[in-house]
């Protein structure tokens, strides 16, 4: 166990990447202003029809996605690993999947696998590459489950006034077309499937990211959890489903544990650039530089790993911001990082 923890223990810094056509909203539906959320969120919270997504998503086409230079980025950093979201909750996959046509093959000008290419670039800079795959909630694939927000912060939603009746009666969703399959389902054609297309078709995976164990069964939980044998030295965190399922690592959120709160269990604390995961048009409330290096430093005393995000935009290019910030952390890297 140790052994297979080693290299994630030495880490300290990893890129996170928020990355789906939801990049293509950036935050901005039909002119407005996502009124809350990260940009990943807008389907939801503006309670977007599943058609006119997925009408969007046949434009979808980063003609200038580079995951060399993404990764080379990652690496002169100071990055060790990369995490990416294969799938986030609106079921778009960023890989050629035989479960579902609501993915980047099928359902975009894009037409190819994204994931494949950036493996490939991980493998020649020697740096790690991990998959963040939303088990249960999924706002596409008809089955999935949906996170009621609304509930947590009160009515009426601000994005969608119009249809808070409808989604309080139909358990968060917002669409008949989310409903045609049971949860059950969704798990067994889609989820399972998906994840084992993960853990078999791009090599090494030194990490499974899972993300909002909503409406999870533990019979969901093990079925995922099996997959995972495909990976003998994989390493996943704590959120397929709690609390009996802890995974080997804590996610702390957008925040930094004081000395009182370490209780041993490894963690990695995963934090955005700006306020959104994904591209935000915008958001542009950045975080300096001296910031995110102190952010990083004091993690790495602390003994946790720093997970830092971008959220590219739909032309497969990171904002300028975080380029920016990328490059002064790897001069600052230069000078005072070890290896
Ligand atoms: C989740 C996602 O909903 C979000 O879009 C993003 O991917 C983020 C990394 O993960 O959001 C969460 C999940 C867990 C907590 C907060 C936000 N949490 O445990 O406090």
């Amino acid at each position: 166990k140790d052994l297979r923890m080693k290299w994630w223990r030495e880490a300290r810094f990893g890129m996170f990447i928020h990355w789906g056509v939801y990049a293509q909203w950036a935050g901005v539906y039909h002119g407005n202003n996502q009124a809350r959320g990260g940009a990943e969120w807008i389907m939801n919270r503006c309670k977007i029809p599943v058609a006119e997504y997925q009408e969007k998503a046949k434009s979808f086409n980063p003609v200038k996605y580079d995951p060399d230079a993404w990764v080379k980025l990652a690496k002169e950093a100071g990055m060790k690993y990369i995490i990416i979201t294969a799938k986030h909750h609106d079921g778009f996959a960023l890989f050629n999947s035989k479960a579902s046509k609501w993915d980047v093959a099928d359902a975009t000008a894009y037409g190819k696998d994204l994931l494949q290419p950036l493996a490939a670039a991980c493998k020649k800079y020697g740096v790690k590459l991990g998959f963040y795959y939303s088990q249960a909630q999924d706002w596409n694939n008809p089955g999935g489950s949906v996170a009621r927000k609304e509930m947590k912060e009160g009515w009426p939603n601000p994005d969608s006034t119009a249809i808070d009746t409808y989604t309080k009666e139909h358990g968060g969703h917002w669409d008949p077309a989310q409903e045609t399959r049971s949860f059950a389902q969704y798990i067994d054609e889609v989820a399972v499937p998906q994840v084992r297309e993960l853990m078999t078709n791009y090599g090494d995976v030194a990490v499974l990211w899972w993300d909002t164990p909503t409406n999870m069964t533990d019979e969901a939980a093990l079925k995922l959890q099996a997959l995972l044998k495909l990976q003998p030295n994989i390493i996943t965190n704590d959120r397929l489903k709690r609390p009996n399922f802890p995974g080997d690592t804590k996610t702390p959120e957008q925040k930094i544990p004081s000395l009182s709160e370490l209780d041993g269990k490894d963690w990695e604390t995963c934090m955005t650039m700006n306020g959104s995961w994904g591209y935000k048009s915008w958001d542009n409330k950045w975080k300096s530089t001296e910031t995110l290096i102190q952010n990083l430093v004091d993690i790495a005393s602390k003994g946790g790993n720093y997970l830092l995000n971008i959220g590219p935009k739909d032309d497969g290019t990171f904002p300028q911001e975080s380029i920016d910030r990328l490059k002064q952390i790897g001069a600052w890297m230069k000078i005072n990082g070890e290896a």
